[in-house]
């Protein structure tokens, strides 16, 4: 790794892996003797496992530990899980999902300043600095990807550029007046960015902007060649959760092999999302994590949903910080269609394998006959679009086939005319379910 952006990173993701190890044991004595003295919720819990927080003598004593679940924080709603009085939370956030109430996050003056650090590591090991100007298009708000970004930014001493979300016309606007070198927001929010751009006669790889910090969404590896090329600039992936800290637990380095987890403050374990069983590194299961030092609202062995892998051998860029790999799905994203479980995210790599298509596409769950069925609808480019109907035709083939060698299933496929699929600001909807309940 280059010695000057090395110098800019914090020590800590290099730190001897021993040192790590003593500070992650201490910091989880200390935050499960928080949460066992101050939420009734993890006392109860602990009490029925009968584990007392004196019984975690080793990091793997994590594993006695009972685990906690986004359904814990909705029935908390809003404040049960809050381990500090109200007079110490500075900040919160919420999360609306798809159902249901929203879950509420709290944070102290220390937890942001935790939050700004690993932010800050962060986007220094993605090479931005306090030379650059970084624009922020994720919303502000409740959603923690704004402020999240926000705070990470002016703590690397990087010019911020709080643009939040939406008038995409004017954000393009922004970075090129401000000369933006780096750019946060959703994957398809910067595809969509490009394509603004583009119609308004702007060639966003002409633009000085060389760094691209995405997340929030599942993406694939033919999303990112997508925005690479499209932008003249180096993605980087980041990933993280409202109930964890926001954006920040981990992003990718610039060896782009894997999401380095920020360790000394999340402890991360893999899971078999059926058994609860923990499974070994480098095998695929439940990412569960463990706030090592939040204590507005501490979280003990959250299960995040997210399937991914811890990936132990050494990065090249000689972070001794573990890595995860990019989050494959989430588990409750899976859908059964004749007996075969299909993840969006399958659709979307497969898709962006085939040349001349965009990351535009919609998947629509019907029922037919009593039976889910799936349709897949894809926007043609407006190349593409003028084209004759037997390449159309031909172009549709490679699209079934493709999605056919990965998921094993022959799907229907529509093209659709440019500029028809609704372009999302955060985070892209990509499944249309209009299956009979
Ligand atoms: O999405 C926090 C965030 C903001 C992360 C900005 C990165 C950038 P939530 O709204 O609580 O928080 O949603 C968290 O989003 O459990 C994953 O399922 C998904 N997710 C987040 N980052 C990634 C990623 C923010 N890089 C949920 N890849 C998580 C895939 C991601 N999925």
């Amino acid at each position: 790794m280059d010695s000057a952006v090395k110098n800019q990173c914090c020590a800590a993701d290099f730190m001897p892996v021993e040192t790590l190890r003593d500070i992650q044991l201490t910091r989880l004595q200390k935050i499960v003797r928080h949460a066992y003295d101050n939420v009734e919720f993890f006392r109860k819990r602990m009490d029925d496992m009968q584990v007392k927080p004196d019984d975690v003598k080793t990091l793997t004593d994590i594993q006695k530990l009972p685990f906690s679940k986004k359904v814990d924080l909705r029935d908390t709603y809003p404040f049960g899980l809050c381990a500090v009085p109200m007079s110490e939370v500075v900040r919160l956030h919420a999360s609306s999902g798809t159902t249901g109430k929203p879950i509420v996050v709290a944070y102290t003056k220390e937890d942001l300043d935790v939050w700004a650090e690993v932010m800050k590591r962060g986007l220094a090991g993605a090479g931005l600095s306090k030379n650059d100007i970084i624009q922020i298009a994720y919303g502000y708000g409740l959603f923690t990807g704004g402020l999240g970004a926000h705070c990470g930014c002016e703590a690397l001493g990087a010019t911020v550029v709080p643009a939040s979300v939406g008038n995409t016309q004017r954000q393009v606007m922004l970075m090129r007046d401000f000369g933006v070198n780096g750019i946060c927001c959703t994957p398809s929010y910067f595809l969509h960015l490009i394509e603004q751009a583009a119609l308004s006669g702007i060639d966003m790889r002409e633009l000085p902007v060389r760094v691209g910090i995405f997340g929030a969404e599942p993406w694939s590896q033919g999303m990112r060649e997508q925005l690479e090329k499209g932008a003249g600039i180096e993605a980087f992936d980041i990933y993280g959760l409202s109930e964890i800290i926001g954006p920040g637990v981990a992003i990718e380095c610039t060896e782009h092999s894997g999401m380095h987890v920020f360790e000394d403050h999340f402890y991360p374990e893999i899971i078999d999302p059926d058994t609860g069983e923990v499974l070994p590194d480098g095998e695929m299961g439940e990412l569960v994590l463990t706030t090592l030092s939040k204590y507005a609202m501490p979280m003990i062995r959250y299960r995040t949903r997210d399937l991914t892998r811890i990936i132990a051998e050494p990065c090249k860029c000689g972070r001794t910080i573990r890595r995860i790999d990019r989050i494959s799905a989430r588990s409750d994203d899976m859908f059964i269609i004749r007996g075969v479980n299909v993840f969006p995210s399958q659709i979307e790599s497969a898709l962006l394998t085939v040349p001349g298509v965009s990351a535009n596409y919609l998947i629509i769950l019907t029922t037919e006959n009593g039976m889910d069925n799936i349709e897949l609808n894809v926007e043609m480019s407006p190349e593409v679009f003028s084209d004759q109907v037997k390449e159309l035709e031909n172009l549709q083939r490679k699209i079934v086939r493709a999605v056919e060698s990965v998921i094993g299933l022959r799907i229907r496929i529509k093209l659709v005319a440019p500029q028809t699929i609704a372009r999302s600001e955060g985070k892209a909807k990509r499944v249309l379910d209009q299956r009979q309940k």
